[in-house]
């Protein structure tokens, strides 16, 4: 990397408004990374910082407007419980109020749902939900009791990048980072964006956007080079979707990128790799399948070789 991307990286964090709670953040992740399972099993695991749902971009410093990404978080969510599943400690850094690990199966508003009135005092789950409120419950309770889900959530770009700074300085060797948050490319400086609500009165907005630095090399030279990176490329338009995605793979020298379309993300993802590409499909032979369940599979075996040969 040149000076000038670490100057554009070391410009954007000064600038950016200070994150609330750093200390307890750091806190967390460290007790989190130490942490040993009453059954003495979580020391040496793996861990992987999933990231999920799309990052804002104020416009006004007490926001009131900002500008959004698309996702739902449903791939984050998902692929924590398989990376879990698979013996990994997740740091799950997400969207506030997109899907959650464990909750996918359960109505969009559960609480209303999921429960009624049993009289005027008590309340119970309903018969129909019952199974997936056990299920999400237990699941959920299991794996932050086992030290093995930390959830961090986050809403603006600065949240998300002093973050994920953060939790970069305190994994070794044997993380991962799987990076599905979709991340603003534009975006407003904290000192020269409006204190006050934008004033319509005023006629046309017209405003100017900054392009938000590229992190990925910083990541993967600098601040975990051993780490097993794994970046997303999303796009609409087919045709550029793989050209996009093996210049993300050779540019930030990840050792994946998954490539996906928005129309056709649940059923097939393309893993893109310096030895050829591989097509992931969800199983159709099966209703409730998803296509995280064999794309964690194959990262967790690439993972594998990764860490017996880091130069791989
Ligand atoms: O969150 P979701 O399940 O609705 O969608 C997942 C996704 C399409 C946001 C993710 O797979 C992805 O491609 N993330 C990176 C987006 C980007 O190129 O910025």
């Amino acid at each position: 990397m040149d000076s000038a991307a670490f100057h554009e990286i070391d410009s954007f964090f000064e600038s950016a408004p200070p994150l609330k709670d750093s200390a307890k953040i750091t806190d967390k992740l460290n007790q989190f990374i130490q942490f040993d399972s009453p059954s003495g099993e979580v020391k040496g695991r793996r861990v992987v910082c999933v990231t999920s749902g799309g990052t804002t971009v104020p416009l006004e410093q007490r926001c009131v407007r900002y500008i959004d990404n698309f996702s739902s978080g449903n791939r984050g969510a998902a692929s924590t419980e398989y990376f879990i599943k698979a013996g990994y400690k997740v740091i799950f850094l997400y969207r506030r109020g997109t899907c959650q690990p464990y909750c996918r199966s359960l109505p969009e508003d559960p609480l209303l749902e999921c429960f009624e009135l049993a009289d005027d005092f008590n309340f119970q789950v309903r018969e129909s939900h019952s199974e997936a409120v056990k299920g999400a419950i237990r699941d959920h309770h299991a794996a932050v009791a086992d030290g093995l889900l930390l959830k961090l959530p986050f809403a603006t770009i600065f949240e998300y990048l002093q973050i994920i700074a953060s939790a970069m300085r305190t994994l070794g060797p044997h993380a991962m980072f799987y990076l599905a948050a979709a991340v603003s490319d534009f975006y407003v400086p904290w000192k020269s964006m409006v204190e006050h609500k934008i004033q319509s009165a005023s006629g046309p907005l017209d405003m100017r956007l900054m392009q938000v630095p590229k992190m990925l090399s910083v990541l993967r030279t600098e601040w975990t080079p051993k780490a097993f990176c794994i970046s997303f490329k999303l796009e609409t338009d087919s045709k550029i979707l793989l050209e996009k995605a093996i210049m993300a793979l050779k540019k930030y020298k990840m050792h994946a990128v998954v490539a996906n379309e928005l129309l056709t993300r649940k059923e097939v993802v393309t893993v893109v790799t310096d030895n050829g590409n591989i097509s992931v499909h969800r199983d159709k032979t099966w209703a409730g399948s998803d296509v995280e369940d064999p794309l964690i599979e194959l990262l967790v075996n690439r993972h594998s070789t990764h860490i017996k040969d880091p130069s791989t």
